[in-house]
């Protein structure tokens, strides 16, 4: 049978109430992509979750189907979200699919271009707010208190169940739970989502290993954090609304909570697209604390099935990577000039 989307594939797994109306773009069914190159070096094998191959580039897809499809089962006409730029996209994609209206507050200056292009192109009503993430994420949650709004960030518990896909998922394809799984940790949503999927899932638990930017830690230093600050602007966030989950999820499958430098997120980055996978910074956060976790001795991946998640694409930041390369050389259009440069 072709695929048709997350929803009709495990929704027998997923609590979704009786009236929801599916609505998908069949999102899901990512490629587990090997990575022996890294793999050997780490002396581990090794395996990355694509979720940037997502239909909007980025693994909301699969909480966000599960969102507005028990939205629009209630007849909710509008959805809100805050967002640091690819909930903002995911939200308007699928509104704009159900025939929806869709209202995205995000963090003024602070969202790459791939993400707010995407929620415009999709059509959303796209607002800057003069504050952080954080700051959207409360005006939200009070705007759909009071009004009949729905909300489609990660504290509606149907995000969750969409998102625990990617764990039955894994699971499925390596005929079992990986032993290690590491992958960046935001508003936490998504670190929660895979716990709860794994131990529903019974096909044995990973060890999880979350990482936050180190400008946007408050779950590694214990407290909020005012004005986060990281180049990876997807997790570029104070507050996680699941944080208290996410330490649950690493405390009770014996991993850990880390922050990395957005040095060696860059360097992750370029580690991944070496080897043919180009995510987003955020997104290759998981791959950067596995590399300072394994150089530091502190996690011992030899011998292990470690999978990194990388949740979100490459082709979200362009800006990342132009402004980190000089811009490529021009030459004339002539054969010499070519075989001069290339040097062949
Ligand atoms: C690529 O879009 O919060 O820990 O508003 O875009 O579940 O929040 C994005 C988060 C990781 C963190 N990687 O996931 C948003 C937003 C990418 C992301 C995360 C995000 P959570």
């Amino acid at each position: 049978m072709t695929y048709q989307g997350l929803i009709r594939r495990y929704g027998r797994l997923l609590d979704l109430p009786a009236h929801t109306q599916i609505i998908s773009l069949l999102e899901g069914a990512t490629p587990l992509i090997p990575m022996p190159r890294l793999g050997r070096e780490l002396g581990c094998e090794l395996f990355v979750k694509f979720e940037g191959l997502n239909p909007t580039g980025s693994f909301k897809d699969r909480g966000m189907t599960a969102a507005v499809s028990e939205a629009v089962g209630r007849d909710a006409q509008t959805v809100i979200c805050a967002s640091t730029g690819n909930t903002a996209a995911s939200a308007a994609a699928y509104a704009a699919r159900a025939g929806l209206r869709a209202i995205v507050l995000i963090p003024e200056g602070k969202v790459a271009a791939g993400k707010l292009a995407g929620a415009i192109a999709y059509g959303a009503e796209v607002i800057q707010i003069q504050g952080s993430f954080d700051d959207a994420l409360s005006l939200v949650v009070e705007i759909t208190q009071k009004t009949p709004i729905a909300l489609v960030n990660s504290i509606n518990p149907y995000r969750i169940e969409g998102q625990k896909t990617s764990a039955f998922e894994i699971c499925d394809e390596l005929g079992a739970a990986p032993d290690w799984l590491c992958l960046p940790v935001g508003n936490a949503g998504n670190i929660t989502s895979y716990w709860a999927g794994f131990k529903q899932y019974q096909k044995g638990l990973p060890q999880i290993l979350g990482v936050q930017a180190q400008g946007a830690a408050p779950l590694v230093l214990g407290h909020p954090v005012e004005k986060p600050e990281t180049l990876a602007t997807a997790i570029c966030i104070g507050k996680p609304a699941r944080g208290e989950q996410a330490l649950d999820a690493a405390r009770e499958s014996d991993g850990r909570i880390i922050a990395v430098s957005d040095e060696k997120i860059l360097e992750a980055q370029r580690l991944l697209a070496a080897e043919g996978v180009w995510a987003e910074p955020a997104s290759a956060a998981g791959a950067a604390g596995l590399l300072a976790e394994s150089a530091a001795g502190t996690l011992d991946a030899r011998g292990k099935r470690v999978v990194v998640v990388c949740t979100g694409h490459g082709m979200k930041d362009p800006a990342v990577i132009a402004d980190s390369f000089q811009a490529p050389k021009v030459i004339s259009a002539s054969y010499e000039a070519l075989t001069e440069t290339i040097q062949y």
